[in-house]
Order: C-alpha cells, then sequence, then structure tokens
C-alpha cells in the first residue's frame, strides 16, 4: 500500500518536472529531457546582442543606457561598431531596448567607428558626445549631437567634428580623441574630459556644442582611455583605464581642474577582454558601477563585449572599494 502510494507520488513528480522541463523526442524516438532556457537577472545585461563602452544617465526617475553595438564577426580581430543603441531600466534590472538612436554614419563628415560616449541632459536638450573617426585624415574625433529625448533620434548638432586631431598635441598619434566624459558642475559650467594616452579637458560653451577657452591636460599614472568623471559629497572621482590589458583605476580630487590624488585600483581586468570601460551612477539611494567583459557565450571577446553592472561602495572617507565583479549581478530596485 505505502509502495504504491509512494511511486504514485514519484510518477506525479516525474511528470510535473518533464513537463516544466520540457519532453523531446531522441533521435530514437525515445522521450528526453530538455530545459527551457530560463531568463535569470544576471551579468552580462543584454544578452541578445554585444555591448561595449556603456554609459549611463539618471533622467526623471529612469536610467538610460547608451552602448556601442560590437558588431565584429567571430574571429575578426579588431572592433566593428557602426551604431549605438540605448536601453532604460526603472529596476536595474529589466532593460528595455530602443530604435537605433544614433550611427557613426550619422555625422556625415565622420567614416565610421562608434566608439565610446556618453549623454547628458542640458537646458531641456540631450548631448551625446562621442567618438568617431574623421573622413578627412581617418584620425580619431569627437562629436556632438542633440536630441529633445533621452532616446533619440539624435542628429548631428554642429555639421563638423567638436575635437579633431590637430586640436590636440600633447601626444602625436591618430588615435587620442576618443572616450569623451562630460558634467556640468553645480555652477553651471560643463567640462569636456576625453583621450587615450594622454587625458585632455576643456570648458564648454553653454551651447554645449563648442569649446570655450583652451584644451589642457591632467597627467594620471598610467592613463590608457575611458575616462569618466563624477561628484559625489564635494569629491570630483576620475575614474579611468589603467595599463593594458585594462583595469580600472581612480582618482580624487577637490577642484574639478586637480590636482587629481591618485587612489588606486577600482575594477580588476575584465574577464576575457582587454578592454575596461565603466560607467557610475547613482539610483534610488545606490551606488553602481556599469562595466563590459567579454563574457556572453559563446563568442564573446575583446571585440565582441557584453555590459554588466555591479555594486559601488564608498567609504568613510570618499575613497571607493574595489568593485567585486560577479555573474549575479544587481538585484531589483523599487
Ligand atoms: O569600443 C572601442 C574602444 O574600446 C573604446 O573607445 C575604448 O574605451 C575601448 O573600450
Amino acid at each position: 500500500m505505502y509502495k504504491q502510494a509512494a511511486s504514485f507520488i514519484v510518477s506525479i513528480v516525474l511528470t510535473v518536472v518533464v513537463i516544466s522541463c520540457g519532453a523531446q523526442k531522441s533521435p530514437q524516438g525515445k522521450e528526453v529531457l530538455k530545459a527551457e532556457p530560463v531568463p535569470e537577472p544576471g551579468n552580462p545585461i543584454i544578452t541578445d546582442e554585444y555591448t561595449a563602452d556603456p554609459a549611463a544617465l539618471v533622467y526623471q526617475d529612469t536610467v538610460f543606457l547608451y552602448v556601442g553595438h560590437d558588431q565584429a564577426e567571430p574571429g575578426h580581430g579588431f572592433y566593428n561598431l557602426r551604431e549605438w543603441l540605448v536601453y532604460s531600466s526603472t529596476d536595474m534590472v529589466n532593460w528595455k531596448e530602443y530604435d537605433v538612436p544614433l550611427r557613426a554614419k550619422d555625422f556625415e563628415w565622420a567614416s565610421g567607428d562608434a566608439w565610446a560616449s556618453e549623454v547628458i541632459h542640458h537646458d531641456g536638450k540631450f548631448y551625446w558626445y562621442t567618438s568617431v573617426t574623421h573622413a578627412i585624415n581617418e584620425a580619431k574625433a569627437i562629436g556632438v549631437a542633440v536630441s529633445e529625448s533621452p532616446t533619440g533620434p539624435f542628429k548631428d548638432a554642429r555639421g563638423s567634428a567638436l575635437v579633431t586631431n590637430d586640436m590636440t598635441t600633447a601626444i602625436d598619434i591618430t588615435w587620442d580623441d576618443i572616450d569623451p566624459t562630460v558634467f556640468v558642475d553645480d555652477d553651471g559650467q560643463a567640462y569636456l574630459f576625453w583621450g587615450n594616452t594622454k587625458l585632455y579637458y576643456s570648458r564648454l560653451k553653454d551651447n554645449m556644442i563648442e569649446l570655450k577657452g583652451e584644451i589642457k591636460t591632467i597627467d594620471l599614472p598610467h592613463f590608457t582611455e575611458a575616462p569618466w568623471l563624477h561628484k559625489k559629497n564635494g569629491y570630483y572621482y576620475l575614474s579611468y583605464a589603467y595599463k593594458f590589458p585594462e583595469k580600472t583605476a581612480y582618482a580624487m580630487s577637490d577642484d574639478i581642474e586637480g590636482p587629481y590624488h591618485f587612489k588606486g585600483i577600482l575594477n580588476e581586468v575584465a574577464g576575457n577582454t582587454n578592454t575596461n570601460h565603466q560607467a557610475i551612477i547613482d539610483y534610488k539611494g545606490q551606488s553602481y558601477f556599469f562595466y563590459h567583459t567579454g563574457a556572453l557565450p559563446t563568442e564573446g571577446g575583446s571585440y565582441r563585449r557584453s555590459v554588466s553592472i555591479d555594486s559601488l561602495h564608498y567609504n568613510d572617507d570618499g575613497t571607493l572599494q574595489r568593485v567585486q565583479m560577479t555573474t549575479e549581478g544587481v538585484g531589483a530596485v523599487e
């Protein structure tokens, strides 16, 4: 009796398991179990596209995430990014994708390369500072696009590059004008920082589409690229890609123009990619660190990257705790 009841319960349980896993026939006609893929929150956060160089913006209680679309074929040994993508979230776990908001070719003077970028909201408009290749000399240059909406469509705000290679002479390479980060200080003055090997910065005019005054440099130990400027509790933080393969390091100052004091490594070399590119925001009372890795199966790598998010923690003296990269990622926030 007990045996019969037990075997009945086991068969019910097995039936439920078979239904929930999905029963399929093997080539020999036998029933085999195949697990249905269950979408789980975690890193990388976007799994249907390769995404790189995250920039995040909090606007009206929503996080907007701007990324480059890594479009290199498997095995291709260099970057192929032709467009940027935009996503939004109100809980840091569910991300909604929109129509492609901007392509490198939308800058008619550019030949391509939708490299790292950042978007800011200022005086009712959204300004998107981008790295592209200039068609005239194939050197990298910085463009700026504008939109009335955080999700676009964006259009070239100037019809010409904001920064070209001849304007930056601290180093004689053609790829030093990349990776813009933009920041509007409490007094309303906007600044643009950018660079590769040399870190440049300049003020922006009130119209946000012209530089104001001279281009200056800041020396940071082993600066490679990917500067990100943010401010918290009166401190300015300049985080950046350090050495190569890249870790993320950071420096702090109480003046936006420095001097900046080096504070050490913030994030390790990210898994399976030689670049590292971060964005830092506060949202709903928590601090977040966006970065990319080459972790997306099965063809992820240095030219097929994916954006991840983990928590960022501050010490009482304002310094940052080293980021712990996880596959679980961050939980949903209300
Ligand atoms: O995605 C192309 C380039 O790789 C970016 O501009 C750099 O920051 C590095 O991530």
